[in-house]
């Protein structure tokens, strides 16, 4: 099942501190298939266990726990509103790591119980929630799922200041982005007029950090690629509404866009369909009263 593994039966009556291998490696005890990490403290009474355990012995520690068999075995509810570009880049990011997960969609008028009590604090989604335990915000869900999931696929790069180059940029998207294209469909006049240059000033900016690299993560797919891909799902609307033509103002940044749809299932699977997106600004704009 793993790799680089020995397997070995020990019986139950071993102490406790024979749980762990000679080497004083990693110990993983199956426990009705389950898999349960036991070192360094094995967390339950050996002596209750049956009369033999199938312990497998791992060489390398490290390759057990980012086994992706291992990630099956995790329970993930996803909590969503399927425009949401916050969700969607959980969405990516749990494809990017291959993990399966309940997707609950939420009502946000009238917000499940499991949100409010996993969410206590904004109410919002995405949020989720990993062997009972809410994660909330995207940013954070995403670096979380890099982190525990860190078997492939990993969103951050190694090297220390791109790291923090990455999130620097996340931060000004969290920060500016999504308030201001809102605003290119809900104002009118000045506002709206105000938005618009603001806009394309942050794409701009975001279109000089792409540079030439493929991705923003260089040549592989990373957090900030994550971060910002979700909006690709909202331009047809931007553009729109903002009377822009991005083909004409950031093909670099549109060129990245497509790129990441064509090569990056992940995206294609997480993001709705431009004119679904589009129909629900419609709406959106009746709804603030922009549109008769
Ligand atoms: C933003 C989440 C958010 O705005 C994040 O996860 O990164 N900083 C958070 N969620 C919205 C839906 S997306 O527009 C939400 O849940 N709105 C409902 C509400 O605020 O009541």
């Amino acid at each position: 099942m793993f790799e680089n593994e020995q397997t070995k039966i020990i019986n139950v009556h071993t102490s406790v501190t024979n749980t762990k291998d000679k080497h004083n490696k990693m110990v993983i005890l199956f426990l009705n298939s389950s898999p349960h990490i036991i070192y360094p403290h094995f967390p339950y009474d050996i002596n209750n266990l049956g009369r033999r355990l199938r312990l497998r012995l791992c060489k390398h520690s490290v390759n057990m726990t980012m086994n992706p068999t291992m990630a099956k075995q995790e329970q993930l509810i996803l909590l969503d509103y399927w425009t949401s570009i916050y969700g969607m880049r959980v969405k990516i990011a749990l494809a990017e790591k291959g993990l399966s997960y309940e997707y609950k969609e939420e009502d946000l008028r009238n917000k499940s119980q499991l949100l409010l009590d996993s969410n206590p604090i904004h109410k919002q989604i995405p949020v989720l929630i990993h062997n009972g335990k809410p994660i909330c915000e995207s940013s954070i869900i995403v670096e979380y799922i890099d982190e525990v999931w860190n078997h492939k696929a990993p969103l951050f790069p190694s090297d220390n200041y791109a790291k923090a180059r990455a999130k620097f940029w996340a931060d000004f998207i969290d920060k500016k982005l999504y308030q201001i294209g809102m605003n290119l469909y809900t104002t009118k006049g000045e506002k709206h007029e105000t938005s618009r240059k603001e806009f394309m000033d942050c794409l701009k900016l975001l279109e000089g950090e792409l540079g030439d690299k493929p991705y923003f993560g260089g040549e592989s797919f990373g957090y900030l690629d994550v971060s910002l891909i979700p909006f690709y799902s909202w331009f047809q609307a931007y553009e729109t509404y903002g009377n822009f033509n991005f083909d004409h103002e950031c093909p670099k940044l549109i060129a990245w866009a497509k790129r990441c749809i064509q090569n990056k299932e992940s995206v294609s699977n997480s993001l709705p369909a431009l004119p679904k997106i589009f129909g629900f600004v419609q709406y959106m704009r009746k709804k603030y009263g922009v549109e008769e």
